[in-house]
C-alpha cells in the first residue's frame, strides 16, 4: 500500500502486547462495571506498606466533590521507584545520562540512584525540610534532579519542578504561590551549547520575592563548575552537604492522598495554576500506563525526550519507568546540537528500544530530510511514541517510514498535565493505527464530545471533549485554590470533568483531538495562556492594550500573534517589535516569545467591552474571508484596518 489509511496490529505485536485485542475489551469493560474489583487487583502493582482496602471514591458533583482513590492505603513513591528494585537490579542502569555534549554521558544504577537519593534526602532533612513542605527545583536534565525529586518524596515533602527555560518572573511568581522556603538549583546548565544561568536567575527571582515568601536555603548543585556567587547562610553546596550526611534514610510512610507534587501549567484565565497529583493514584497511573501503552519489558531502554520541568518528564522520564524497574535515558540536550543527527545517534549510542517525542521536534528534523536519519542504524528501537499536541499525518508517516523504517508502530499519546498520565492512546498489541489520531481511550478512561451546551453527542461527530468517570491518576486539586479547581474543569459541563480540546470521533470511533477550544495555546507541545502574554506585554512602558491568540505555525504547530495597542504618542516602530518580544522573554521565557506583533490602533471590542477573540484568531490565520458577524462590535471599522495591516505571520 503507498498511502495506506490503517496500520493494523501485527501479529507479532498482538502476541507479544501485555494486552492484545481482547484483553483490551475485556479491561474497558471491567474498568467500567467493576472499578474497585478492576482496580484493587492492579494497585498490588505497586508496593504498599499498608495496602488500599477502599480503592475509588470519587463524585464530581458540586454539593458532594471528592477524588480520592486507594485512600487508605500507604506507600513511598521513592520506595516504589528504587528501593523495592534493589535486590533484583539493584546493578542494573536505573538512569542513562547523555549530556549535551555528545562525548559527555554517564548515569547511575539502581544502587547508586539509591544512595544519591538518600544522600540529597539527608541534606534536605538536615536544612530543615519535613513532611508536607514545598521545595522549588530549577535544574538542567541533569540525574541530580530525578534524585532531587525522588529524595523529596522520600521525605514526604512536595516537589515543584519548574522548567529551566522559564523566566526570573515566572520562577519567582511560581515560588510564592507555592510557598517554598527551599529552592534546588544548578550552577548553569547546557542546552545546545550555550550556557543557561540557573543559579543566577534564582538569585533574581528570590530578590523579587515579597518579603513573607522570604526562602530559607538554595542547595546548588555544581554541574558546569562554573563559578557562582554564592550568599552566605542561604546558599548550600550540594557536593560538600552531600559528604557530611550518611547514605541511608528512611523513607516516609505516606497517605495514597498525600500530595506528591505540584507542577504549574497555563490555563485560560489568570496566573498559572498549580496542579496537585497526589501519591497513590499519581504513581499507579504512571506506572500502569507506561507498561500498557509503551509494552514495557523489564530491561529496555526507555528515552522519553521531555524535559523534567513538564509533566511528560515527570511521568515518563522519571516515574512510569523507575517504578517499573526500567532503564530511563536522560538528555540534556537539544535535537539539532551539534547537528541534526543527534537524536537518532544517541538511540544508536545507547540502544534505546522505545523512544517518546513531541511532534514538535519531529517537523524540524523533516525539513532536513531523511539523510540525517538515515545516516545511522536505529535498529535497536521497537516502538515509537508521540506527545504534546496533535501529530499532523505527514509527520506521523515521516516517523513511520524513515525513523522506524516502516517496522514500527506509533503510539500517539493524548493526555494533559491534569491527568497525571496518558489516558487516549492506541495500544500496540491491540489498535490498529490511524496517522494523526489517539485513536481510543484506555480501560478506565469515558469519553464523551458535548456541544456548547453540553448535549452528548453521538457517533460520527465534532464536539467538546469530557470525561465522565475518575481515572487514579487525575489531579485532585489547584495548589491554594480548591474553588478554582472546580470552577476551571468541573462546571462547564456539570457531573464531567472539562478538558479544553476540542475533538472528532470518526465512523470506527477514533478519536482525533483537534486542539484546544479555550485561550490557551499550544507552542511547540508547551501551553501557554493568552492571557499570560497579555499580561506581560501590557507591563511594558510602551503598550496601551494587547491581544494574544495562537496561529497556525509549520514547525511550532500554533505559534504567538499578538496585537498591540501603543500608548499615545508613543512611535510604531520595528525596533519596538523586537523590543517587546525580548521584553516577553524575559517576563515569562523565550518560549513564550511572539513570533508576529501587529500593531492595533484598535482592538474589536462587543459594547461591553469584551475583546472578541473569534476575529483576532482569523486575522493571524490569514482567513479574512470569513469574519462571521461583526455587527456587535462598538466599533466595526477597527476590524478593516487590522485585516488591511495584517502582519505577514511567519
Ligand atoms: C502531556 C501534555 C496538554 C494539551 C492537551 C492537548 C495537547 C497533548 C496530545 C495533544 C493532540 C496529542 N495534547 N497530547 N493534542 N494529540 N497526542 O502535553 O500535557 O502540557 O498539559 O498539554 O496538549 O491540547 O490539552 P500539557
Amino acid at each position: 500500500m503507498s498511502d495506506p489509511t490503517l496500520y493494523p496490529v501485527s501479529d507479532a505485536w498482538a502476541a507479544r502486547a501485555h494486552m492484545d485485542r481482547n484483553a483490551y475489551e475485556a479491561a474497558r469493560i471491567a474498568a467500567r462495571e467493576t472499578p474497585d474489583h478492576f482496580w484493587g487487583d492492579l494497585s498490588a502493582r505497586l508496593d504498599w506498606m499498608t495496602p488500599p482496602t477502599t480503592i475509588k471514591n470519587v463524585s464530581y458533583d458540586k454539593a458532594d466533590f471528592r477524588i480520592r482513590w486507594f485512600e487508605d492505603g500507604v506507600l513511598n513513591v521513592a520506595w516504589n521507584c528504587i528501593d523495592r528494585h534493589l535486590a533484583t537490579r539493584g546493578d542494573q542502569c536505573a538512569i542513562i545520562w547523555e549530556g549535551d555534549d555528545p562525548s559527555v554521558s554517564g548515569g547511575l544504577t539502581y544502587a547508586e540512584l539509591h544512595r544519591d537519593v538518600c544522600r540529597m534526602a539527608n541534606v534536605l532533612k538536615d536544612m530543615g525540610v519535613v513532611k508536607g513542605d514545598r521545595v522549588t527545583l530549577y535544574l538542567p536534565m541533569i540525574p541530580a534532579a530525578a534524585v532531587a525529586m525522588l529524595a523529596c518524596a522520600r521525605i514526604g515533602a512536595v516537589h515543584s519542578v519548574v522548567f529551566g527555560g522559564f523566566s526570573p518572573d515566572s520562577l519567582c511568581g511560581r515560588i510564592e504561590d507555592c510557598g517554598s522556603k527551599v529552592v534546588i538549583t544548578a550552577d548553569e546548565g547546557l542546552r545546545g551549547g550555550k550556557r543557561v544561568p540557573l543559579k543566577a536567575n534564582v538569585d533574581a527571582a528570590l530578590e523579587k520575592l515579597a518579603p513573607e515568601y522570604r526562602v530559607q536555603k538554595v542547595l546548588v548543585i555544581a554541574h558546569t563548575g562554573a563559578d557562582i556567587p554564592m550568599i552566605a547562610d542561604r546558599d548550600i553546596a550540594y557536593a560538600a552537604a552531600s559528604e557530611a550526611v550518611g547514605d541511608d534514610c528512611p523513607c516516609e510512610p505516606m497517605n495514597a492522598e498525600d500530595p506528591l507534587f505540584i507542577l504549574y501549567t497555563s490555563g485560560s484565565t489568570g496566573k498559572p495554576k498549580g496542579v496537585l497529583h497526589t501519591t497513590g493514584g499519581y504513581l499507579f497511573w504512571a506506572s500502569y500506563t507506561h507498561e500498557l501503552v509503551f509494552d514495557y519489558r523489564p530491561g529496555e531502554v526507555f528515552w522519553c525526550t521531555a524535559d523534567v520541568g513538564w509533566v511528560t518528564g515527570h511521568s515518563y522520564c522519571v516515574y512510569g519507568p523507575l517504578a517499573n524497574g526500567a532503564t530511563t535515558l536522560m538528555f540534556e540536550g537539544v535535537p539539532n546540537y551539534p547537528d541534526n543527527r543527534r537524536f537518532w545517534q544517541v538511540i544508536d549510542k545507547h540502544k534505546v528500544e522505545v523512544f517518546y517525542t513531541a511532534p514538535t521536534a519531529l517537523r524540524a528534523l523533516m525539513r532536513d530530510g531523511d539523510e540525517p536519519v538515515k545516516a545511522t542504524s536505529r535498529a535497536s528501537l521497537r516502538l515509537l511514541g508521540s506527545v504534546g499536541e496533535p501529530i499532523n499525518p505527514e509527520a506521523w508517516r515521516w516517523y513511520h517510514e524513515v525513523v522506524g523504517d516502516g517496522r514500527l508502530p506509533i503510539v500517539d499519546t493524548w493526555w494533559q498535565t491534569e491527568t497525571g498520565g496518558i489516558l487516549v492512546s492506541p495500544l500496540p498489541g491491540a489498535t490498529d493505527l490511524k496517522p494523526g489520531s489517539a485513536t481510543k481511550p484506555l480501560p478506565g478512561v469515558e469519553l464523551e464530545l458535548v456541544d456548547a451546551e453540553g448535549v452528548v453527542l453521538e457517533g460520527a461527530v465534532s464536539g467538546n471533549l469530557v470525561i465522565t468517570d475518575s481515572w487514579p491518576g487525575q489531579m485532585r486539586t489547584v495548589w491554594g485554590d480548591h474553588q478554582r479547581f472546580f470552577e476551571t474543569y468541573f462546571a462547564a459541563y456539570p457531573g464531567k470533568y472539562f478538558t479544553g480540546d476540542g475533538c472528532r470521533r470518526d465512523e470506527d470511533g477514533y478519536y482525533w483531538i483537534t486542539g484546544r477550544v479555550d485561550d490557551v495555546i499550544n507552542v511547540s507541545g508547551h501551553r501557554m495562556g493568552t492571557a499570560e502574554v497579555e499580561s506581560a506585554l501590557v507591563l511594558h512602558d510602551d503598550v496601551a492594550e494587547a491581544a494574544v491568540v495562537g496561529f497556525p505555525h509549520d514547525i511550532k504547530g500554533q505559534g504567538i500573534y499578538a496585537y498591540v495597542t501603543l500608548n499615545a504618542g508613543v512611535e510604531a516602530t520595528d525596533d519596538l517589535k523586537k523590543a517587546l518580544v525580548t521584553h516577553v522573554r524575559k517576563e515569562i521565557g523565550p518560549i513564550a516569545a511572539p513570533d508576529a506583533i501587529q500593531w492595533a490602533p484598535g482592538l474589536p471590542k462587543t459594547r461591553s467591552g469584551k475583546i472578541m477573540r473569534r476575529i483576532l484568531r482569523k486575522i493571524a490565520e490569514n482567513d479574512v474571508g470569513s469574519l462571521g458577524d461583526t455587527s456587535t462590535l462598538a466599533d466595526p471599522s477597527v476590524v478593516d484596518d487590522l485585516v488591511r495591516n495584517r502582519t505577514g505571520a511567519p
